[in-house]
C-alpha cells in the first residue's frame, strides 16, 4: 500500500476538474440557486495566509450546498486598481498594467493550488478596459439622474500619495493607506449623492448583515433628530443645528467654527489679530487633533447673538470643537447640559444656566463641576417650566417653538456624498471632456470605453498624471466637434467594487454591465469578508444597488441577503502578520511540505471561523496525520491490531450522528467542529475495521458517508478516494448522504442497577425496553445477582431510563 501522497494526487485533480469542466456553473442547470461570494482580493502579487484563510472554509460550505443539489456559483476575480500598483510602477519603472496582469497570473495558480470550486470562466478584472467601460456607463447614468455632480468645497487632501480623500478614506485624521496626517484643500470635485440613500441605508430589513457592521454603518450615516433655531447677529441670522432644543433658555453663548463664513464679519476690529491667528492655527490642525478631548481652545469675535426668545445678548466665540462640517457649523452653547460647552464655559468664565433638573434633585450649584446630560424637567424657562426635558422628549418642544416661527424640526446626517474622483492614474477615466464652449459633457455612450492612456509619467506631481499625455487629453466636444479636454481625473477605486457581484453574472456581456435576464441569481446569498470593509465597501454597494434599483435595472434593493466576517488569522506571537515584524506564514511553503488538503483542514481546524487567532506552526501536524490515518483506513487493507466490539448500532451511530452533526455546522460555518467530528468519526472506523462489523454492509456505508463527508473540506483526498472505491463521476457531484435519523439517535440506554437502594451493576438496555424486560436483564447481571441470590424480592421500581431498583428482604 502506498503511503499518503498528497503531491501525486492534487494537481493530478486540479488538471483533471479544470478540463472536465466540473465547476462551471450553469444558471439552466437543476436545484435551487445559491450565489456564495467572497471578496474579491486585491493583486498584489502573493495569496498569503489570510486569503487562505478567507476562502477555504467558503469553498467547503459552496461544496457542501452543491452536493446538496444548490445550484451555485461561486466566482473569483480580482479588485485590480488602486495606488499599490502605481507605486510599484514608480518603484519598478514598469507599467501598472504589466505589474497587475502578472500578479493576477501569479495569483490565480495559487488559487488553483488552494483547490477550489471556483468557476474561473467568469473571472475578470476591474482594470480590464470591459469592466470599467461600465463604470463610466453608470457614472453617465447617475450624472443624467442627478446623482453625480462636480462641485467646489474643502476637502481631504493626501499629501504623500498626492491626492484627494473620500472622507471614509480618511482614519483618526490620516490617509487610510499610507497613514500620513490627511490635510484640507480647496477643490472642485466629482462626488456621488450617497446622501439622498441615507434613510434608506440605515433599514437592513433585507440584509442580514452582524449586529457590528449594522451599528459601524449606522453610527456611519449618523442621523440626528433636532432643530434649527435661528439667531440674529451684526451679520444677519445666524442657524444653528440642536438635537436639544428644550435647553434653549439655557443657551448662554453662540460657537462658530474657525471656517465658518461669518467669521470676518463678526469679528471686531479689537479681536482680529487675536481671530485670525487662532483660525490659522486650526487650520493646521488635523479634524483629529480638533476632536480630541482636552483643553478646549476658543477665542472671542466681540459681537453679540439675540437670543430669539429672552433677547439677551449672548457673547459670539470661535472654537475648533465645531467643525465646519457638521450641522450648519455653528452652535448655541449650553454649557448646563452639554460636556464640550461645559468645559469651554468653566475655561472661560462665561455663564452656565441650569434648565433641565432630573425628577426631585436639588438646583445645580453654581460651582458644580460637571454638566448635567439627562432627563428631567424644564427649570429657569418661563413658559416652559415644568414640560419634561432631555433628548427622549424634543418633538413637543419644537412643536412649539416651530408655531411661534423660533425653530424648524431637521434631521441631520453625519454621512456627507462620497467624493469621488482621485488624481491618480491607475482607475476609471471619468467620461466627461470639458469644452470652453459648452463646459463638462459626458462621453457619447458609443466611445466608451473611455482607456487609460499609456504613455504617462507616474510619479505624483499633485496633478493627474493623465494631465501629462497632451495626445490623450485632446479630444472634442461631443457637442459642437470643436476642440475640448478629457477630464483627468480618475474614479475612486470604492467604485469597482460596488457593483461587481453583478458582472460575474454575465462576463462577457457586450450590452450593458450585466445581462438582466440574469437577476433572479441576485442577491448575493452569502457574502463574506473582512470586518475591515464594514463601512466603506459594503455602504457604497449597497447605495449603488439602490441606484440601479431605481434605474430598472434590477428588481433587488440590497447586494446581500447575508453578511458574515471571518477572524484573522495572527502571527504566532498574536500580532497582526506583516513583514516587519518577521512573523508571516506562507501558504506556498506550507502547501510545498503538507499539500493543500491539509493547510485546508488546518485553517478550517485552527480556530472558530468567524474570530481567528494565532498561528501555531506545530498544530498542523494533526491535521496532517489525520489524513494519513484517512488514507489507511480506505488503501489499507491488512488490519492489524487487537480485536474491538464495535456493533453495527455503534457504527451507525457514529456515522449518521457525525453526519447530522456536520451538517448543522456547515449550516451555521462553524468549521473548526467540523473537522473534529470528522476527526474523531475516524477513531471509531479505525476499530470498527477491527471489529466484526468489518465488511458488513453498514462497514461499506460507512466508507460511503465518510467518503462524501470529507469532500466539501479536503478535496484532492476525497476524490482519490472516490475514485479508488470504485466510484462513477466525481464525489463533488455526487449527493450529500441522509441522515437515518433512527440510527443517529441512539436507541440503548445505560444504567445503574440498585439493589435495595445500592448500586450493584450496569445494564445496556433498549430505550424502549419494559418492565420485564428491563427486570430481566438486570437479575442477568453477575454483579446484581450475588446481592439477590437467596434473598426475597419485595419489590422491583423501574423508571425507563433512570431507575432500576430491586427491592429485597
Ligand atoms: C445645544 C445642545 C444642548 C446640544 C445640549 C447638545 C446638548 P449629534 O447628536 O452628534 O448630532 N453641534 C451641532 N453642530 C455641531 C458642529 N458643527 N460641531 C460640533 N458640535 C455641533 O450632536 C448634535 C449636537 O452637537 C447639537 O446639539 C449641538 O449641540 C452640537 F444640552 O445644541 B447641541
Amino acid at each position: 500500500m502506498e503511503r499518503y501522497n498528497p503531491h501525486a494526487i492534487e494537481k493530478k485533480w486540479q488538471t483533471a476538474w479544470e478540463q472536465s469542466g466540473l465547476y462551471r456553473f450553469n444558471e439552466d442547470a437543476p436545484g435551487e440557486k445559491f450565489y456564495a461570494l467572497t471578496m474579491f482580493p486585491y493583486p498584489s502579487g502573493n495569496l498569503h495566509i489570510g486569503h487562505w484563510y478567507a476562502n477555504v472554509a467558503p469553498d467547503a460550505r459552496a461544496r457542501w450546498l452543491r452536493m446538496r443539489g444548490f445550484n451555485v456559483l461561486f466566482p473569483m476575480g480580482f479588485d485590480a486598481f488602486g495606488l499599490p500598483a502605481e507605486n510599484a510602477a514608480i518603484k519598478n519603472r514598469t507599467n501598472p498594467a504589466t505589474w497587475t496582469y502578472a500578479n493576477i497570473e501569479r495569483m490565480t495558480g495559487q488559487f488553483q493550488a488552494m483547490g477550489t470550486m471556483i468557476d474561473w470562466s467568469r473571472q475578470f478584472a476591474t482594470c480590464d478596459p470591459e469592466y470599467y467601460r461600465w463604470n463610466q456607463w453608470f457614472f453617465i447614468e447617475f450624472y443624467k439622474r442627478g446623482l453625480a455632480y462636480k462641485k467646489g468645497g474643502l476637502v481631504n487632501w493626501c499629501p504623500k500619495d498626492q491626492t484627494v480623500l473620500a472622507n471614509e478614506q480618511v482614519v483618526n485624521g490620516h490617509c487610510e493607506r499610507c497613514g500620513t496626517a490627511v490635510e484640507k484643500r480647496n477643490l472642485s470635485q466629482w462626488y456621488m449623492k450617497i446622501t439622498d440613500y441615507a434613510d434608506e441605508l440605515l433599514d437592513f430589513s433585507d440584509t442580514d448583515m452582524p449586529e457590528k457592521v449594522r451599528l459601524m454603518q449606522t453610527n456611519w450615516i449618523g442621523k440626528s433628530v433636532g432643530a434649527e433655531v435661528t439667531f440674529d447677529t451684526p451679520a444677519g441670522p445666524e442657524t444653528v443645528f440642536t438635537t436639544r432644543p428644550d435647553t434653549l433658555m439655557g443657551a448662554t453663548f453662540m460657537v462658530l467654527a474657525p471656517e465658518h463664513a461669518k467669521v470676518a464679519d463678526l469679528t471686531t476690529d479689537e479681536q482680529r489679530a487675536e481671530v485670525e491667528a487662532y483660525v490659522a492655527a486650526a487650520g493646521r490642525k488635523t479634524d483629529v487633533e480638533r476632536q480630541q478631548e482636552g483643553e478646549k481652545t476658543g477665542v472671542f469675535t466681540g459681537s453679540y447673538a439675540t437670543h430669539p426668545i429672552t433677547g439677551h445678548q449672548l457673547p459670539i466665540w470661535v472654537a475648533d470643537y465645531v467643525l465646519v462640517t457638521y450641522g450648519t457649523g455653528s452652535i448655541m452653547a449650553v454649557p448646563a447640559h452639554d460636556d464640550r460647552d461645559f468645559a469651554f464655559a468653566r475655561k472661560f468664565g462665561l455663564d452656565v444656566v441650569e434648565v433641565i433638573r432630573a425628577e426631585g434633585a436639588e438646583p445645580m450649584a453654581a460651582d458644580a463641576v460637571e454638566p448635567y446630560t439627562g432627563e428631567g424637567v424644564i427649570v429657569n424657562s418661563g413658559e416652559f417650566d415644568g414640560l419634561s426635558g432631555g433628548k427622549a422628549s424634543i418633538a413637543g418642544i419644537v412643536e412649539q417653538l416651530e408655531a411661534r416661527g423660533i425653530a424648524k424640526a431637521k434631521t441631520t446626517y453625519r454621512l456627507r456624498d462620497w467624493l469621488f474622483a482621485r488624481q491618480r492614474y491607475w482607475g476609471t477615466p471619468i467620461p466627461f471632456v470639458h469644452c470652453p464652449e459648452h463646459g463638462a459633457q459626458p462621453v457619447p455612450e458609443d466611445q466608451l470605453p473611455v482607456r487609460l492612456p499609456e504613455n504617462v509619467e507616474f510619479t505624483p506631481t499633485g496633478q493627474s498624471p493623465l494631465k501629462l499625455d497632451t495626445e490623450w487629453l485632446k479630444t472634442t466636444c461631443p457637442v459642437c466637434g470643436g476642440p475640448a479636454e478629457r477630464d483627468t481625473d480618475t474614479m475612486d477605486t470604492f467604485v469597482d467594487s460596488s457593483w461587481y457581484m453583478y458582472r460575474y453574472l454575465s462576463p462577457d456581456y457586450h450590452e450593458g454591465p450585466f445581462d438582466p435576464a440574469k437577476d433572479p441569481m441576485m442577491p448575493v446569498d452569502l457574502y463574506t469578508g473582512g470586518i475591515e470593509h464594514a463601512i466603506l465597501h459594503l455602504l457604497y454597494s449597497r447605495f449603488w444597488i439602490k441606484v440601479m434599483r431605481d434605474m430598472g435595472l434590477t428588481k433587488h434593493s440590497e447586494p446581500f441577503a447575508h453578511l458574515r466576517n471571518q477572524g484573522m488569522i495572527l502571527g504566532e506571537d498574536g500580532e497582526k502578520m506583516s513583514k516587519s515584524r518577521g512573523n508571516v506564514v506562507d501558504p506556498d511553503d506550507l502547501v510545498r511540505e503538507y499539500g493543500a488538503d491539509t493547510v485546508r483542514t488546518y485553517l478550517m481546524f485552527i480556530a472558530p471561523w468567524e474570530l481567528g487567532g494565532p498561528w501555531d506552526p506545530q498544530g498542523i501536524n494533526g491535521p496532517a496525520k489525520w489524513l494519513s490515518r484517512v488514507w489507511t483506513l480506505f488503501t489499507d487493507d491488512k488490519v492489524t491490531g487487537p480485536a474491538e466490539t464495535v456493533s453495527e448500532a455503534d457504527l451507525r451511530f457514529a456515522v449518521h450522528s457525525t453526519l447530522k452533526k456536520v451538517s448543522g455546522d456547515f449550516e451555521r460555518l462553524s468549521f473548526n467542529t467540523i473537522i473534529a467530528s470528522l476527526m474523531e468519526l475516524t477513531n471509531t472506523l479505525v476499530k470498527a475495521k477491527r471489529a466484526p462489523v468489518f465488511g458488513t454492509p453498514a462497514w461499506d456505508e460507512a466508507l460511503d458517508i465518510f467518503n462524501r463527508l470529507l469532500a466539501p473540506v479536503v478535496p484532492h483526498i476525497a476524490e482519490e478516494i472516490w475514485a479508488a472505491r470504485g466510484q462513477d463521476g466525481s464525489v463533488h457531484t455526487a449527493a450529500w448522504p441522509a441522515v437515518d435519523e433512527q440510527a443517529a439517535t441512539r436507541d440503548t440506554v445505560t444504567m445503574g442497577v440498585q439493589v435495595s437502594g445500592k448500586v450493584r451493576g450496569q445494564v445496556t438496555i433498549s430505550k424502549s425496553a419494559t418492565q420485564d424486560e428491563a427486570m430481566a436483564a438486570a437479575k442477568d447481571n453477575a454483579d446484581v445477582a450475588r446481592f439477590i441470590e437467596g434473598k426475597q424480592i419485595v419489590k422491583e421500581i423501574y423508571v425507563p431510563g433512570r431507575i432500576i431498583n430491586i427491592v429485597v428482604k
